[in-house]
């Protein structure tokens, strides 16, 4: 039987632990390499970090799946049994260029059910953990449910490249909603933008292509603040492969849908 005290508590020195790594590295010159395209990059301590976790759930839980973004499980095919889905940097670009804003991100999964979401901001030593049915935290003080603000009073995260021309959405869209709230920021890490709306620092974030590494370790948290998040069509998140991404409070989320996107939600709860 697995003990999911145990899970958790090393989980969370092992991301401590790792954070420290990452911290240290400041002092080091980065190999930093492309990926994809020439703003897609990846850096030797990215690597590095995920080596680490791989190696410590390797020894301690052999019986567990990895799903990480530097290389381990992108074949995985099923949710069954436990899966740890990581991010060792979430927003690479800001950890080369700012070295702030990016975030460890580890969401652990039970045959498709959230179990455990930790997102580490590094540079601020903010730990954000949720752990399913006892509530989310930030560095062991208690997140309070998400709060309704109307949209007019509202801070939507979202990249700007939504309201330009691009290949995902029309701008046309997203670009009435961004005038309607009062603010827009965009911190360029998917974990720390799913942290903010948790800790009620962000309303909204709205992006059109995460991977599971970007948002498994948010969507444990956000639920545990009795926040919602599905696609931007409304739908229930699909654990194993690319989404687009609505994440916010009930009522700002059901704002957006029907007032902006004009979807609906899919999903059972909350109708
Ligand atoms: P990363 O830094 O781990 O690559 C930047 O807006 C956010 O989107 C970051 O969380 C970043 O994660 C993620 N991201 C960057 N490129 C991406 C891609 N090609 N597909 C999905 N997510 C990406
Ligand atoms: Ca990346
Ligand atoms: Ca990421
Ligand atoms: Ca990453």
């Amino acid at each position: 039987m697995n003990n999911w005290a145990e899970i958790d508590k090393s989980a969370k020195e092992w991301v401590k632990e790792a954070g420290e790594r990452i911290r240290s590295s400041f002092n080091t010159t980065l190999s930093i390499q492309t990926k994809s395209n020439p703003n897609d990059l990846v850096t030797n301590m990215d690597k590095e970090t995920e080596q680490f976790f791989l190696e410590k759930i390797r020894n301690t839980y052999p019986d567990h799946f990895i799903l990480g973004e530097e290389g381990q499980g992108h074949e995985l095919a099923s949710t069954d049994g436990i899966i740890w889905i990581i991010d060792p940097i979430d927003g690479t670009m800001n950890f080369v260029h700012q070295q702030r804003n990016f975030a460890i991100s580890i969401g652990i999964y039970e045959n498709g059910i959230g179990k455990i979401g930790l997102i580490y901001d590094v540079v601020h030593n903010e730990l954000y953990h949720a752990v399913k049915g006892e509530g989310a935290y930030m560095n062991g003080i208690k997140l309070p449910d998400l709060k309704d603000v109307p949209i007019s009073e509202s801070i939507l995260s979202l990249n700007a490249t939504w309201v330009t021309e691009n290949k995902r959405i029309d701008p046309n869209i997203l670009a009435p909603l961004v005038r309607d709230v009062r603010g827009t920021r965009s911190y360029g890490s998917a974990a720390i933008e799913f942290a903010y709306v948790a800790a009620g620092r962000l309303d909204g974030y709205i992006t059109l292509r995460l991977a599971p590494w970007d948002f498994a370790a948010g969507l444990v948290i956000i639920e545990e603040v009795g926040g919602l998040t599905t696609t931007l069509d409304g739908e229930k998140i699909n654990l194993l492969d690319k989404n687009s991404i609505l994440v916010a409070s009930k009522s700002i989320h059901r704002a957006i849908l029907s007032d902006y996107v004009k979807k609906q939600l899919k999903e059972d709860y909350d109708r």
